[in-house]
């Protein structure tokens, strides 16, 4: 019975630390965002938190008008993609955020990044992706 108490404690400690590594990484983990059903302007918020935005992959159909809302959780970031005309968000401070809206007009796999220099190549970037 003794030990029967002391394993399922024990078993009680490795499920609790599960649950904090878990509850750690989920809001770390960058999320895709599927924005290819449905019709009309597709809304899409995008947030950063250190060097990393909150979504790796987003998703549009060609001909679609795209509204990305980046909200910057801190340093000096922005949100473009060099390939659609008016997206990009100007380079923002912690705590504020922009809308910017475009015409995904081409398919194919883009790249958002963000430009502010040594930022991209530490990993602030994600794909962009429009599905013909
Ligand atoms: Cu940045």
């Amino acid at each position: 019975m003794y030990t029967y108490l002391l394993s399922m404690k024990t078993i009680l400690k490795i499920g609790l630390s599960l649950a904090l590594a878990v509850a750690f990484v989920i809001p770390l983990s960058a999320r895709t965002v599927d924005a290819t059903g449905g019709s009309g302007v597709k809304e899409i918020a995008v947030s950063s938190r250190g060097l990393a935005y909150d979504v790796s992959e987003i998703r549009v159909n060609v001909g679609d008008t795209v509204r990305v809302t980046y909200t910057n959780g801190g340093g000096r970031h922005d949100w473009v993609v060099d390939e659609f005309e008016g997206a990009q968000t100007d380079v923002i401070r912690a705590g504020q955020s922009q809308t910017v809206e475009f015409v995904a007009d081409r398919a194919g796999s883009f790249e958002f990044y963000c430009s502010v220099p040594g930022h991209r190549q530490a990993g602030m970037f994600g794909k962009f992706i429009v599905v013909e």
